[in-house]
């Protein structure tokens, strides 16, 4: 794939998100739901969270992966030329109730300024009964809210946050992808979504991209990978491309950037 057109580009600065995208094949995205599974398979127990996080850090497939062009040429049409990957995180929905409150990323990610977009990559089917993500049409030129941390049992998000403001339904839009499609997300803009109600897994892995303007306000040493064009400010350090899967090295970075990553989402 390469970047967007312009009636694309147009419906993503207006709405907030874009979806559906193709970026894989079918195939392709149940060969990566398998390298998940099997790096889940390998972590300690009680470290899959971690371990699913810091693939980037510690295998060279996860690395490559988002240098990928048919995810980073559509994020670079909406972001511009020099493009970093900030993050990869997973939202993964087992059967049952977890759910994810409406909130708004650019409350507590600490990136500024909001040049930040993310990229939903459905592993595994998101059709409408798995709980798709929902978004809030236009929201991300609305202001920012502020947000109550609920901590609720069966809240996906870290903290439970939850946007203090009545979300108009009618406004909503839900996303439902199939395996290898994806859809593209402002870091402003007020999403969330439903539980899981099929048999199967919900994956969807969130590539959380920045323009190279941007900067961590809320920690030191935050480390991202340029993935496309140049970068001049350098506001973050380098994440190395992994020498050896899983090698020391790279293990202790992946422990080291964990914690700098938890200082700056869970302090205000
Ligand atoms: O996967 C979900 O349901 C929510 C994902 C989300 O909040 C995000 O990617 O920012």
């Amino acid at each position: 794939m390469t970047g967007l057109t312009q009636a694309q580009i147009t419906s993503f600065n207006e709405n907030g998100f874009l979806f559906p995208l193709r970026a894989f094949s079918t195939e392709e995205a149940a060969d990566l739901r398998k390298r998940l599974e099997e790096a889940e398979a390998g972590a300690e127990p009680g470290t899959e969270r971690s371990a699913r996080q810091g693939l980037p850090i510690t295998h060279a497939w996860a690395w490559d992966l988002v240098h990928d062009s048919r995810i980073v040429e559509p994020i670079s049409a909406v972001l511009g030329p020099d493009v970093l990957l900030w993050s990869m995180d997973w939202f993964i929905k087992e059967p049952g109730p977890g759910f994810v409150s409406f909130h708004q990323d650019a409350t507590y990610w600490g990136l500024e300024p909001h040049h930040v977009a993310s990229a939903w990559v459905a592993l595994s089917e998101a059709g409408p009964e798995t709980g798709p993500m929902r978004f809030v049409r236009g929201s991300h030129k609305g202001p920012l809210f502020e947000q109550d941390d609920t901590y609720g049992d069966h809240n996906l998000l870290s903290r439970g946050q939850v946007v203090k403001t009545d979300v108009n339904e009618s406004k909503t839009v839900l996303a439902p992808l199939a395996a290898g499609e994806m859809s593209l997300h402002h870091v402003r803009v007020i999403h969330g979504s439903e539980p899981n109600l099929t048999v199967d897994r919900r994956i969807g892995m969130v590539l959380r991209y920045c323009a190279t303007d941007v900067r961590q306000t809320k920690a030191r040493g935050d480390r991202a990978i340029l993935v496309k064009g140049t970068d001049t400010y350098r506001h973050f350090e380098m994440i190395p491309r992994p020498r050896a899967d899983l090698g020391e090295e790279e293990r202790h970075l992946a422990r080291q950037h964990g914690r700098t990553r938890h200082k700056a989402l869970m302090e205000d």
